[in-house]
């Protein structure tokens, strides 16, 4: 059967099935209504009078019609609704990514079930289509809300607790969400971008994130990296394969491959990144990155064109 939604995830396939269930049940009751109620309505009108049988039918039709149909019907409909609302039946899925939540960004940890292999990101997710995926959802800080509406439902990130999304995308596709819970001051600039693809983009995507950070090829690169690693931002950011290995902020290993900075705040340009480093607060207000006033434009230029050139 066709799906009515957007045919995205396997829950909504589901759900799909149980509303064209009802939507037919509930069309043949009305019928078989309608239809007994005609028949009595045209049983005696044609009869003279005094022929017409008004005698008491027994408690039959009361125990079929009252009884025992509706109870089939109802318990027809109970059992579809139970096995719709059960959980994604995703004994071993491919893939988990830990997601935390932060103030005001999210970080994502990649493990494969049958790779050792591990590496941690931000703000962007990648999944492969028509493979189970389990997000396990939590956070060190506020209470969050991790809502693609097209995916899935809201659910709460809860700190102390995992909440778990499973979930099988069935068409590739760039899918926004948001934080859908008040968080604190950045909570309305608190996106996450979910990319579905084919799993040879998204293998390729997987390796290039596993690799450690691209080194220099020129001298403006070069300034920036080690104008990276002498600076504060080794203080907070990591670059595998760097010296900056803290992770109080988003991982910058690859950050030059995601789509924006700032989780959804700006567009990834390099004029964007050169802004961002010299007041984080002008573009995102509140933002857990401080304003760096030490740098000279040269050098802004080169961070920037460092931050960019980690594909
Ligand atoms: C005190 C900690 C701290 C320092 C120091 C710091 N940052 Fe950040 N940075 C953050 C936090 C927190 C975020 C996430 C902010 C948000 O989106 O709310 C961030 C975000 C970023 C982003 C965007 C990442 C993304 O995926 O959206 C870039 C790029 C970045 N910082 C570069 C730098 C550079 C370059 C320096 C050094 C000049 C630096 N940061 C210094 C804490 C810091
Ligand atoms: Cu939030």
């Amino acid at each position: 059967m066709s799906s009515i939604f957007s045919n995205v995830t396997a829950s909504a396939e589901r759900i799909t099935r149980l509303t064209w269930f009802m939507i037919i049940l509930a069309a043949i009751v009305y019928v078989v209504v309608i239809a007994l109620m005609l028949v009595a309505m045209q049983r005696n009108r044609r009869a003279p009078r005094d022929a017409v049988i008004l005698s008491d039918p027994g408690p039959r039709w009361i125990v079929i019609g009252g009884l025992i149909m509706p109870a089939v019907v109802l318990g027809a409909v109970l059992v579809f609704s139970l096995w719709a609302m059960g959980r994604e039946r995703v004994e071993r899925p491919a893939l988990t990514i830990d997601v935390t939540g932060h103030q005001w960004w999210w970080e994502a940890n990649y493990r494969f079930a049958d790779l050792p292999d591990q590496f941690r990101t931000a703000n962007e997710l990648h999944i492969p289509v028509n493979v189970p995926v389990r997000i396990a959802l939590t956070t060190n800080d506020v209470i969050h809300s991790f809502w693609v509406p097209q995916l899935q439902g809201k659910i709460d990130v809860i700190p102390g607790d995992t909440n778990d999304i499973r979930l099988v995308v069935r068409r590739p596709g760039t899918y926004s969400g948001i934080c859908a819970e008040f968080c604190g001051a950045e909570h309305a600039k608190m996106g996450i971008t979910v990319v579905a693809e084919d799993s040879a983009t998204f293998r390729d995507w997987a390796r290039q994130q596993l690799a450690e950070a691209a080194s220099p090829n020129d001298s403006l690169t070069g300034e920036g990296r080690q104008l990276f690693e002498s600076g504060p931002c080794m203080l907070c950011h990591t670059v595998r394969g760097t010296s900056a290995i803290a992770q109080v902020a988003p991982d910058l290993t690859h950050v030059g491959s995601r789509m924006t900075i700032g989780a959804g705040a700006l567009p990834n340009t390099l004029g964007n990144l050169e802004a961002w480093i010299a007041n984080a607060q002008v573009i995102k207000p509140g933002a857990l990155m401080p304003p760096i006033t030490t740098f000279t434009g040269q050098q802004l230029r080169a961070l920037a064109t460092y931050v960019a050139s980690l594909k």
